[in-house]
Formats: structure tokens, sequence, C-alpha cells
């Protein structure tokens, strides 16, 4: 039994099948599994998650019901079939809540059986935590595939001390309020001690939504008619507190996600630069996108401005190279294989119109790249565009700075992202208007030498102190003093 239990929609394996057809399933790093894993070991430390093969589906492995990865973390599989895939994941998860919370970048569906998979998915998550929990112990529950798990464990364990953080953006209530199940999401969020959002302004939008849910009685929602909500909308701050159905105090507050800085800065001191700049044939001015290629990431945006900065010639096509790895990302869902198409499409037609013999404008990767060649190109390039139409946070920009220590490079970065609030040395540019995209590429073109560096100083500063590390104790300690005392700080 577990002290404490991160519940995620992935676990942080993946299987690698040898030639042999034997199956063994190996750790996936990310900043998330980095920054839990010492807490995790340190406290008896359980995951629960989805194993990334669906259960029955014929040539899929088929996951044992605990992994132990090499450092002795315990990694609890979650099943999910291809009908649970398909509705829960691809429908309800990517479908309806992604576009919902992202604020309609595209129109965002609502079918009930979906609804119907995600609940019952999100309890299956729910007893498999409850079934690791240590009595009194504490459950983090991570994103928007599981914001039912909270409630569903509040009834199941009262004992346990539950948090609850979003990784992408919350949207204004009037958004949100589109949802036909809004009253049963926001009560599932509630059976939290601490829901958390990167931003102010999340957390926020989250209160405001509490403050005002029109038409729910108390008989059908179980939500009283009015809830009591501390932490004004107007006013930009850390936290605010809401009372829960049950009369729980629920804390509200900002947590800022980061990056193992530490270790991309030290591996980036190791990654081959040169190597990019030669084979991309050592243009004057290296540009580099690295996106999962998604619609909220604005890709199509920044090519589109790119082509008419060569178009204009603003950007000489003999001097300058872009290189966009676009990792694939939920193909069978409608709008992602529409966005694939466009895309393409796009860089096709601009290197069709300026590209020369062994002299592309655009190197397109549409594969999962090693995290050691990311870094290569980070080091590479001489300005990073990141263009999202909206984002969480945006950690693609946290590791292109972590590997400028030098104080070399530039970042272009969409004010719709939350790494914006933090980085403010970024030239800052509106995705949703391609003249901005224009001038902040050519601000960061043209920028000042000694301006320039100063700026990517301040960020670099910035990343190295901020880590996953502090994030992560940050949450953990403001939910601990939450369920002890309730209530805003
Ligand atoms: C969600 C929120 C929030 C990408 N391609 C490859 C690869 N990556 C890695 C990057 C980076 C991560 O994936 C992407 O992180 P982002 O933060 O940019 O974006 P999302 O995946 O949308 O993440 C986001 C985040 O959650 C955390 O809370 O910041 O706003 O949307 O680390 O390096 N890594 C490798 N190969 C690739 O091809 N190895």
């Amino acid at each position: 039994m577990a002290e404490l239990v991160v519940v995620a929609n992935r676990l942080p394996v993946a299987p690698a099948t040898a030639a042999d057809g034997t199956v063994t399933w190996e750790a996936s790093p990310g900043g998330l599994v980095t920054a839990l894993t010492p807490v995790l070991l340190a406290r008896r430390g359980a995951w629960v998650g989805w194993p990334g093969t669906r259960a029955g589906v014929e040539g899929e492995p088929q996951a044992p019901a605990e992994i132990v990865t090499e450092e002795g973390l315990h990694l609890h599989p979650v099943e999910l079939d291809g009908d649970d895939y398909e509705r829960f994941y691809e429908g309800f998860a990517n479908a309806t809540l992604w576009p919902l919370l992202h604020g309609l970048i595209v129109a965002p569906r609502y079918e009930g059986d979906w609804w119907e998979s995600y609940r019952e998915v999100n309890h299956r998550y729910a007893l498999a935590a409850a079934e690791r929990a240590d009595h009194g112990a504490t459950v983090w529950v991570q994103d928007y595939q599981l914001m039912l798990v909270p409630g569903i464990l509040r009834q199941l364990r009262p004992d346990l001390t539950i948090g609850f953080f979003l990784h992408i953006p919350f949207p204004a209530p009037e958004i949100f309020r589109q949802l036909p199940w809004r009253e049963e999401v926001i009560r599932g969020l509630l059976g939290a001690d601490l829901v958390g959002f990167h931003l102010d302004s999340c957390a926020d939008n989250f209160l405001e939504l509490c403050r005002n849910i029109p038409g729910h009685g108390s008989a059908h929602t179980g939500l009283p008619d009015t809830l009591e909500v501390t932490g004004a909308s107007s006013v930009r701050r850390a936290t605010g507190a809401v009372t829960a159905p049950d009369g729980r105090r629920v804390r509200v507050g900002s947590f800022p996600i980061s990056i193992d800085s530490a270790k991309v800065i030290e591996r980036a001191g190791r990654a081959d630069a040169a190597r990019v700049r030669r084979l991309t044939g050592d243009p004057a001015v290296l540009l580099a996108g690295v996106d999962r290629l998604d619609y909220t990431k604005g890709i199509l945006r920044r090519l589109e401005a790119f082509e008419e900065l060569l178009a204009t010639g603003a950007l000489d096509p003999a001097e300058t190279v872009l290189v966009q790895v676009a990792t694939p990302s939920r193909e069978r869902v409608a709008d992602y294989r529409r966005l694939r198409a466009e895309v393409e499409h796009a860089v096709g037609r601009i290197n069709g119109r300026f590209a020369e013999l062994g002299r592309p404008v655009i190197h397109y990767i549409h594969r999962p790249v090693a995290f050691d060649r990311l870094l290569e190109l980070y080091r590479a390039a001489d300005i990073m565009l990141v263009t999202a139409l909206r984002d969480g946070m945006n950690l693609v920009c946290k590791e292109y700075v972590a590997c400028h220590g030098d104080a070399s490079g530039a970042l272009v970065l969409s004010e719709f992202t939350g790494a914006a609030t933090e980085l403010d040395g970024a030239h800052l540019c509106n995705p949703h208007d391609i003249e901005s995209v224009k001038r902040a590429v050519m601000a960061a073109v043209h920028a000042d030498p000694a301006d320039a560096r100063e700026r990517m100083a301040r960020m670099h500063a910035q990343v190295r102190d901020h880590d996953v590390d502090l994030w992560a104790g940050a949450f953990l300690e403001e939910l601990a003093a939450a369920h002890a005392g309730g209530g805003p700080r």
C-alpha cells in the first residue's frame, strides 16, 4: 500500500517488443515522472494509469498487473479496451474536453455515449487508486482526462488527501458552460482538497464558474444553489477557495509547471549543434519549431508567416531554413487528420515555391525524435518559434531557453501560452494575427546583439531557478496545508 498515489491518464512506460516476441516495459522519461520519482520512492509511492496498449486488441502487448521500474517505482496499469480508447480517450477527452478547455479552437463534440464512457473509465481509475492508497494517503490526480476521479475517490475513501492538477487551460466560464455535463464535472473536481492550474487567470476562471453555475438545483446536481467562493475573479491572486457540496473547503491555486532544468542544461552541454547546422546547409538564420501535431500549437500560422516573409524578401530563401518537428499525435481524431493534411500541404507549397536542389527552406519531420536530437536542434536554432493559439504552459520554449545558457538565440512566443507570463525576454506575438507573428520573427532576426543576449540570459535564469521539482514540491505542500486547514492562505 502506498502513502502517495499519482493517478494520470498514462503510465510513464512504453512496451518494447524484442525480436523473439518478448515484451518488456521501458520507462518513458518526462518532466512529470522525473520530478515525482524521488517523492514517490520516499513515500512508498505508486502510479496508476493506462499502459498505452488496448486490452484485448490482437497484436497489442498486454500489461501485467504491476510493473516495477528499474528505479523501483510501482506502476499499476488500468485497462482500456478498443471501445474505451475510442469513446473515452479519442472521444470525450480529446474531441470534447480538449477543444472546449482550449477555448473552442475547433468545435467540441458533445456525444452522450462518449460521456458515459468517460464516467465509467474515471470510475475505473478511481477504484484502482483507492485499492493502492494506504489509510490517510495522498492521491494526486493529473489532468483533463480524469476530472471526475477526485469526486469518486472522495466517496470511496473519505480518509484520503486528494489533489487535482489541470495541465491545460481552463477557459472563461461562459465557454465551459457549454458542456452538457458541466455540473457533474465541477462536482468531480470539488472532490479534491486542492485544485491547481498553471496560471492565476485559469484559477480565477474556475472560481468564477463555481460562483455562478446557472440552473443547477441541488436536488439534481448535489451542488448547493450558491457555492461560497472567495478569491475575486477581478483581482489576480494565487489562491481562493470554494465550499464543496459536502461542506469541505476546496482550495484553488496556481502552480506554473516547468522542466527538469538541471538535466536539460547538462545534456544540452553535450549536444552537437554544429551537426544540425551542417545538415541544414549552414544557413545564416536557422529557425525551429517543435510541437505535437496539434491544432492548438499554431503550426499552420507559423508556416504562413514564414512563407510571407520569404515571399516579400524580408527573409532570404537562400540563407534561411526552418526545421519543423511535428510529432504524430491523436491521429485517428478527425480534426488532427485534417490539420496534418493542411500542414503537409503548406510545407509542400512553401518548399515548392522557394527550395533549390539540395536546399529545402523547410525540413519537416513527422516522427517522434529522440530527446538528445531535440536538444541538438534547440542548441542550433537561432530563433525558436512557439506560436500556440492556446497552451496551458508550453514546455518546448522552456527547454529551448534552458539550452541557451550562453545567452545565444531568441524566442518568438505566443502571448496565449502560459509560459508568456514567465519568459519576459521573449518576442511576444499574437498568432491569430499573422502580421504580429511576422513582426516578432523580424524583431528577433534584427535584434541588437546586446539586447538579445540580455533577454536570453534573463529567461535562462528564470527556467534554471524554477524547475519541475519546485512545482511538484509547491503543489504537494499546499495540498497538505489545504487538507489540514482548509480555506485560503
Ligand atoms: C501539455 C499542455 C503543458 C515533443 N515532441 C517530441 C518530444 N516532445 C516533448 C517536448 C516537451 C513535450 O513533449 C511537449 O510539452 P508541451 O508543454 O510543449 O506540450 P503538450 O504535450 O501539449 O503538454 C502544455 C504540459 O502539458 C505540461 O503541463 O505545458 O501546455 O498542453 O517536453 O520536448 N520529445 C521527444 N521526441 C519528440 O518528437 N523525445
